[in-house]
Formats: structure tokens, sequence, C-alpha cells
């Protein structure tokens, strides 16, 4: 049987017909019903946070928020180029310029040393990834971007439930962004969220979500479509119920990782980070001086049909589309680019067998 890099968490079948049995009733199948409330409320008191407007999927909540600040056109902001297309393409569709900084080398997020030497007089905001669940140095970044008046829009696709010294990851920055794909350690098929504290902010991306429709014969702004629609939520709000259940089986797999490839030379993990509550999100690999290289243990464990994901390889400074932008070139981020070529995601689901780990470090370690 393959395995793949990850599997939806999924409630029973039971469950789910439960949740939106409600739905052939009443014949709302979107356009925030009572699915979509419930969603919302249900995970403003999960995530701690002050307001969440639930979208369609990560990527238009990330395009949304960056479009609600009202940066000028052409202005810069400074994100790192290791994380999925999403998070640049979201930056560069608002008419903004990514700039790109490298990442640390022990949790592959932003460096937050080398932010300030990128700020210009044209630098709008900071967009930092919380890559695989790792979070960024959210104090240092804090600081930074006070001290030069700038926005912070967290990319927190990867860091839903996470939290940094008892607090919820959505409490940081001016917003957090939550992808709730279907790979994602909390999923509602597709879907995705922002979290922040300005109340004004609400009904901004409620307009730009909803046609900035605000009644029948009302319409005051031109926005998009990006509503989450009643199924989704239904499956969130069944989801939610398992979650914390679902994050102690991925746990149990990381260990269960972390005891086969803790300590083999030429294999480096992440570590543990201090004061941080983690979601086991994915399990990054990097093979530097091992007896194989990252793409010939990829290819190993593909002849055994156990497909492992080169997440974040290539570099978004190095996509075609990105050619003629000014900032882009991997040359800029050696970090970034080094842990690019190296890095392999192994396959990490909550029920993933620990028999099954055992033979993905067997493969891993040629034995
Ligand atoms: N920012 C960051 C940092 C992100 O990582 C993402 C998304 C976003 C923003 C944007 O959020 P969304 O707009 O997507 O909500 C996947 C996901 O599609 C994507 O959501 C995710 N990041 C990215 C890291 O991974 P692919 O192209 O690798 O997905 P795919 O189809 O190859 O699936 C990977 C594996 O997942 C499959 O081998 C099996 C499993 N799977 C997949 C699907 C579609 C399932 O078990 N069930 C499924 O329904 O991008």
């Amino acid at each position: 049987m393959s395995i793949l890099v990850t599997r939806s968490s999924m409630p029973d079948f039971e469950e789910y017909c439960e949740e939106i049995k409600k739905l052939w009733d009443s014949h709302w199948l979107t356009n925030m019903g009572v699915e979509h409330q419930q969603l919302q409320r249900e995970l403003e008191a999960y995530l701690d946070s002050p307001h969440v407007v639930l979208y369609t999927n990560g990527h238009l909540a990330l395009e949304n928020v960056i479009a609600a600040m009202q940066f000028p056109k052409g202005g810069e902001v400074i994100t790192t180029p290791f994380t999925f297309a999403s998070t640049t393409h979201a930056i560069v569709r608002n008419g903004l310029t990514p700039v790109f900084c490298d990442v640390d080398p022990d949790t592959y997020t932003i460096d937050a040393d080398k932010i300030e030497a990128l700020i210009t007089d044209r630098t709008v905001a900071i967009v930092p990834v919380h890559v695989y669940g790792n979070m960024c140095d959210v104090e240092a970044i804090d600081r930074i971007a006070k001290a030069h008046g700038l926005k912070v829009i967290y990319d927190a696709a990867h860091a839903f439930a996470v939290k940094y010294k008892g607090v919820s990851s959505v409490n940081f920055g001016d917003a957090a962004m939550f992808s709730f794909h279907a790979t994602k350690v909390f999923n509602t098929i597709e879907g995705g969220a922002v979290c922040f504290p300005n109340d004004e902010l609400v009904e901004t991306l409620n307009d730009m979500k909803n046609f900035g429709i605000r009644g029948p014969e009302r319409c005051v702004f031109v926005g998009g479509n990006a509503k989450m629609n009643e199924f989704q939520a239904a499956m969130g709000i069944c989801n939610l119920r398992h979650l914390d259940a679902e994050i102690e089986k991925r746990k149990r797999v990381v260990e269960r990782y972390r005891q086969h490839l803790g300590n083999v030379p030429g294999i480096k993990l992440c570590h543990p980070q201090k004061d941080v509550t983690p979601n086991y999100a994915y399990f990054p690999v990097v093979f530097d001086g091992f007896r194989a290289t990252r793409d010939e243990v990829f290819a190993r464990l593909g002849e055994q049909n156990i497909t492992a994901r080169k997440y974040f390889y290539p570099l978004t400074n190095s996509f075609e589309c990105y050619a003629d932008l000014p900032t882009a070139g991997v040359e800029k981020t050696p970090v970034a680019a080094y842990l690019a070529d190296r890095v392999l995601t192994l396959p990490l689901y909550a029920d993933l067998a620990l028999e099954d780990v055992d033979r993905i470090c067997d493969i891993i370690l040629g034995e």
C-alpha cells in the first residue's frame, strides 16, 4: 500500500452526515449560514482570537488581508522564499514587491536579524511564515515593526493551534492567516481564515469576501467572492471536536521518527522550540553529509511507494514567473537555498502507523 506525505483527517462518516443533515431542511448551503456562524464562534474561542473571518481557502484569506491594509502600490513587503507559492503570490497579486529575507538555519523561519537591513522608505509590511508550524521570532519581529512603523501579517497556514509562551499564534502581529486545506492539521476540506484584534477590519474583510454587499439593496465596495460554504464549515465543526486527539496522535508519530533519526550523522531535524506548544504539522529532515543525498532518499522511498515531498523546493524567489522581479534570485537567500536543496518532509498524519514510521526510517537508513 502506498504512503503519501499526508492524509486528511476526517470525522466518522455518520458524524459528518449528522452535522450536514440540517442543510437538507434549510436548503441554505452558503453565504454565512448557521454552520459558518457556529464554526466562526468556535474558532474564536479555540484560538483565543478577538475576530475570525472565514474564507473558502487560505490563499484568498492572505490576499484579502494584505489588500485590506491598503498599502500604496509598489510598496515593498519583507518575506521569505522558503514557503508555498501562495505567500509570495498574495503579495505580488496585490501590486506589491516581495523583498526576500533569508531564513534562520534552525527554525527555517524569517531570520529576524536580517530584516532591518532590507527596510527602505518603500517598505510597508513584513509577511513572515511560521513554516512547518515553527514559530517565527515574534518578539524580535514585533520590535522591528514598531520601530519602523510596519504592519506584520503572519502566514500562519501551518501554525493552527501552535502557542508561544501559552499565547495562541494568532495574537502576534496585525493579523494571522490560516489555511484549512485538506492537508493541514485542521481542515475544512478547502478553507482558511484571518484572525486579528482590530474591530474595524471585520467589516472590510467581510466586504472583500462577499462582493461588498451589505444588504439586498446595498453594495458599498468592489469586493470579490471568497466565502466558506456550509459543507466546509460543517467539516470544520466536526474536525475541531477531534483536533486535540489528532494532534496527540501526530505527536506519537513525530516522537517515533525522532527515536530513529534523532542521532544519525548527516541527518538534521528541527528541534522542539523553547516556549512553543507545537502542532506537529510537518516532519522536515535535512540531509547534509549523510551517505545518501536528499534526492536519493526521495527516490528510494518512491521505489517503495512512499511519497515524501520536497517542501519547499524550489524557493519562490527562483520561480520562473518571478524571473523579471529585481528582488528574485536564490543567491540573495543562501540559507534558504541550502535548505531547499537538502530538505525532505516525511509522511506525517494522525493515523500513520508506527510500524510504517519504522519501515520509512529503515528505508532512509538503508537497513
Ligand atoms: N501559505 C502556506 C505557507 C501554505 O503552505 C499554503 C498551502 C498556503 C499559504 C495557501 O493555503 P490554501 O489556499 O491552500 O488553503 C499542498 C496544499 O494544497 C496546500 O494547501 C499547502 N499549502 C501545500 C504546502 O501543500 P500540494 O500541491 O503539495 O498538494 P497535493 O495535492 O500534492 O497533496 C499533498 C498530499 O496530501 C497528497 O499526496 C495526499 C494528501 N491529500 C491531498 C489532498 C488534496 C489528502 O490526503 N487529501 C486531499 O484531499 O499542496
